[in-house]
């Protein structure tokens, strides 16, 4: 009996659980982890590596965090190639920077300082929308789906126990 009871409420926190990261939607990123908005040891390929491992979605926000002296500046697709500092979308000078992503479009970030983006790489790619890893937010249409999968994993178990 009691082995039964601890099945159920375990098959009700694992529902509850995916219930509760699906809803958790709004996710916040610091850009670099660790490394912060810096000169990256190796060049851009820290920042691109950082952000490949994310899957950035529609409210998410970013935060760009420094210390020393950089900037943030949000680009055209065509400046962030060559890292062209004039005319930039925005240009922000004081960390942290906050960055919500209000659509799916891809973002382009450079530091404007010296030659930061264009000979030492720091500058990121943030691409939005993408199914990435996270399987359990999903969309719409497959989350009902991954909830009813749960549920009836949990049967089984139930039933496999039961029948003894
Ligand atoms: C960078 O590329 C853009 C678009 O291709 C071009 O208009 C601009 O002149 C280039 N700037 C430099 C400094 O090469
Ligand atoms: C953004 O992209 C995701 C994943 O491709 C998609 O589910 C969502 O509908 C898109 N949102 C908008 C506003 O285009
Ligand atoms: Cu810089």
């Amino acid at each position: 009996m009691a082995n039964q009871m601890g099945l159920h409420v375990g098959c009700l926190l694992l529902v509850v659980a995916v219930a509760l990261l699906k809803g958790a939607a709004a996710d916040n990123y610091t850009v670099g982890d660790g490394l912060g908005w810096s000169i990256p040891p190796l060049g851009s390929v820290a920042y691109k590596t950082w952000a490949d491992k994310k899957s950035f979605q529609i409210g998410d926000t970013i935060v760009f965090n420094w210390t020393g002296s950089h900037t943030v500046a949000e680009v055209s697709e065509a400046n962030y190639g060559n890292c062209t500092k004039s005319n930039p979308l925005a240009l922000y000078d004081s960390s942290p920077v906050p960055i919500t992503l209000t659509s799916n479009l891809t973002r382009y970030f450079i530091c404007t300082v010296d030659d930061h983006c264009s000979g030492l790489g720091q500058k990121v790619t943030i691409k939005i929308g993408g199914d990435g890893d996270r399987w359990w937010e999903g969309n719409s249409a497959s989350s009902p789906t991954l909830n009813i999968a749960a549920l009836l994993f949990c049967s089984a178990i139930a039933a496999f126990f039961l029948s003894f």
